[in-house]
Formats: structure tokens, C-alpha cells, sequence
């Protein structure tokens, strides 16, 4: 079973992160920030992870260092559950419609750090969450799982939907590329190592 649990404290926030990528087991999430227990909870749930997420943050400053700083734990409890990554299929790839709106997002578990993010969010507040920390929760998950991340909003109006399909893409996209293929030999990769 594909597990992993990390609590990371700092002088402005103190998360833990429990996840299951092999079993949905449960998904609890509490981060202060309702809509961005929302999409946490659309990525479990789309992407068929268990994930506990506890998160005390400085909310009275603004929502930034709890929603980055608990991308960044997320981002290493996949690099840490997914270990070596031996007979993985690396890649994945999702759209996802709501409404009048279609998100794309493309993952490569390649080692390598990258995120390209194209979202035209014209509202910039839901509820407490301020929509621009979206790219910045993306920059850090990608980086702590050393994953190439391409996450598009191909067109839209609604900010909501646009952000909840980028959750819910990247979500299926992960399932995919975490998934074990017997079929694959070592690693996906001709250099043996990713
Ligand atoms: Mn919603």
C-alpha cells in the first residue's frame, strides 16, 4: 500500500497531510478555507486518493501560506508514497467540463519541476480564498513532487467552475499516472530512473 504522512510546521502555519494513493480509506479535510476544503475534496474524490488534511494557518494575514504551504506537504506525501515509481505509468492526462467551462491538465512524474498554469480568473475572492493563490498551490505540489504540471483553463466564465475543474482534471490526471502497469518493465523511462 502506497502511504504516506507528513506534518510540516512553521512559524506561520502547521499542517499534516495523511494520504492513500493505492485506497480511498476516507477524506477529511480541514483547512480553515472553505472553498479550498472544497477542491481538496474534489481532488480525493476524482482522483480516488485517501487524504486527510489538517491545516492551522494564518488565516488573520491572508490564506496564501496555508493553501501554498499545504501544496507543499501534499506534493511530498505523493513523492514519499510513490517512492521509486517503478511500473508507473508516469503520464496523465484529463479534461474536465463543468458548465460553461473546460479545464485541461497533463502530468508527467518525470523528476523534473515544471508548472505551466494559463487560468483567466476574473474574480479574485470565493468566500476567503483568493483565487490567485490557485497558481501558487500548483507551483508548490508540483514542485514538492518533482512532477511536470500543465494545467489549462481552455475557456470559462465562472471562476468557481474554472478553479473546481482544474482540481477535479488534476485529481484524474494523478490517478492516471500513479497507476501500476504490470506491463511496464522498471521504470517508464529509457533512462532507467525518473
Ligand atoms: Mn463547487
Amino acid at each position: 500500500m502506497r502511504t504516506a504522512k507528513i506534518t510540516r510546521q512553521t512559524g506561520e502555519t502547521d499542517i499534516t497531510v495523511e494520504l492513500n494513493i493505492d485506497q480511498q480509506i476516507g477524506i477529511a479535510i480541514d483547512t480553515g478555507v472553505g472553498f479550498f476544503n472544497h477542491m481538496l475534496t474534489l481532488f480525493a474524490k476524482h482522483g480516488r486518493f485517501g487524504l486527510v488534511v489538517k491545516a492551522k494557518g494564518d488565516l488573520d494575514v491572508d490564506v496564501h501560506h496555508t493553501v501554498e504551504d499545504t501544496g507543499i506537504v501534499l506534493g511530498q506525501c505523493f513523492a514519499k508514497a510513490l517512492g521509486n515509481k517503478v511500473l508507473i505509468e508516469r503520464y496523465g492526462n484529463a479534461f474536465v467540463p463543468m458548465d460553461e467551462t473546460l479545464a485541461q491538465v497533463t502530468v508527467d512524474l518525470s523528476g523534473r519541476s515544471y508548472l505551466v498554469f494559463n487560468a483567466d480568473l476574473a474574480n479574485p475572492r470565493l468566500g476567503i480564498y483568493e483565487t490567485e493563490v490557485t497558481e501558487d498551490f500548483f507551483q508548490a505540489f508540483a514542485f514538492n513532487n518533482h512532477m511536470n504540471l500543465h494545467a489549462n483553463v481552455v475557456y470559462g466564465r465562472n471562476t468557481h467552475h474554472q478553479i473546481e475543474a482544474l482540481f477535479k482534471a488534476t485529481g484524474r490526471a494523478m490517478r492516471q499516472a500513479i497507476t501500476i502497469n504490470p506491463a511496464i518493465q522498471g521504470v517508464n523511462s529509457t533512462k532507467g530512473v525518473i
